[in-house]
């Protein structure tokens, strides 16, 4: 008999594959699907053909896979039942409101071994591919992070076993300033006069979260006094972003515990996002309390 955790992990490979192979589709997707379509995604957005268009795309793609199980989309109201298998939670185009300014944006993934919506620790895996000067892939798995190149779809190893540097340099926070509540206005303020830390913040999560991944700091997009739960989805943005994070031997936050702990009522419900080197994620939880 095939042992089911060997099963689970050759889904998880031709799913991350498949992902792989659709990007040279989704940018050749790009350049004509640059305006807004009528209506709203299920988070009252509003969504560019491109967003669509990637959902469309992605789904189609992974539909014939055996394993998978379930297929859910920021850009879709509900939970598509496949038949028997994992379950894969897309946001298709995070940052696509980068598409304007031509900056950078990518997909975001994570792959539960149980229906959805379900918790963080029900993760088999989670990463990106970002849509940047090159296409690269970060891919989180088995507790390890690796990062790709993507020439063509087909990956080729950059770098194996990410970890955080451990001189933070990047902060990297989201969100409108006066929206912002005083704890966390308070610790933006000293981060931003500690010797070394320098503010980039680009408007897509996967784009400011792979600066940090790769210089050090932290990101956040906040609770706001309009917005006390955040921005982001829970099981779109914060899961996999706070895997990859912890992975690489950072922290994760909601603001109060790892943003792996939780687990959304609603598949599109939303969460405080705090990520980045321990020390500074921890302080920050310190301030929040
Ligand atoms: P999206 O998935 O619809 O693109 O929305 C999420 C994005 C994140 O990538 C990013 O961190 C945030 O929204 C940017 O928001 P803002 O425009 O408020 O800076
Ligand atoms: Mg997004």
């Amino acid at each position: 008999m095939t042992d089911p955790s060997s099963r689970e992990d050759d889904v998880v490979d031709a799913i991350v594959e498949t992902l792989c192979a659709a990007a040279p589709s989704i940018r050749a997707g790009l350049p004509g699907r640059r305006v807004y379509e009528e209506g709203t995604n299920p988070s009252g957005e509003r969504q560019l053909e491109a967003d669509t268009y990637a959902d469309e795309l992605l789904l189609k793609r992974l539909r014939p896979l055996d394993g998978v199980g379930e297929y859910a989309s920021e850009e879709r109201p509900d939970v598509i039942d496949i038949g028997e298998g994992v379950s894969v939670a897309l946001d298709p185009l995070d940052g696509s409101t980068n598409l304007k300014p031509n900056n950078v944006m990518g997909t975001l993934y994570s792959i539960y071994d149980e229906p959805l919506p379900t918790g963080g620790e029900n993760l088999l895996a989670a990463g990106y591919i970002l849509y940047g000067p090159v296409t690269t892939l970060v891919a989180g798995r088995d507790g390890v992070v690796s990062e790709y190149i993507l020439e063509s779809g087909i990956k080729r190893p950059l770098r194996e076993e990410l970890t955080l540097p451990g001189d933070p340099a990047i902060f990297s926070f989201g969100g409108r300033v006066n929206r912002w509540f005083d704890d966390f206005e308070a610790f933006a303020r000293e981060t931003e006069r500690t010797e070394g830390m320098k503010l980039r913040y680009g408007g897509s999560m996967i784009g400011d979260v792979n600066q940090i991944l790769h210089y050090g700091g932290v990101f956040a997009y906040p609770a706001q006094t309009d917005a006390p739960g955040g921005k982001l989805r829970q099981q779109f943005e914060g899961f996999p972003i706070g895997y990859i994070i912890e992975c690489a031997g950072g922290r994760s936050s909601d603001g109060e515990q790892s943003l792996l702990s939780g687990t959304p009522e609603d598949i599109h419900d939303r969460v405080p996002v705090y990520i980045g080197n321990d020390s500074l994620v921890e302080s920050l939880e310190t301030r929040l309390d």
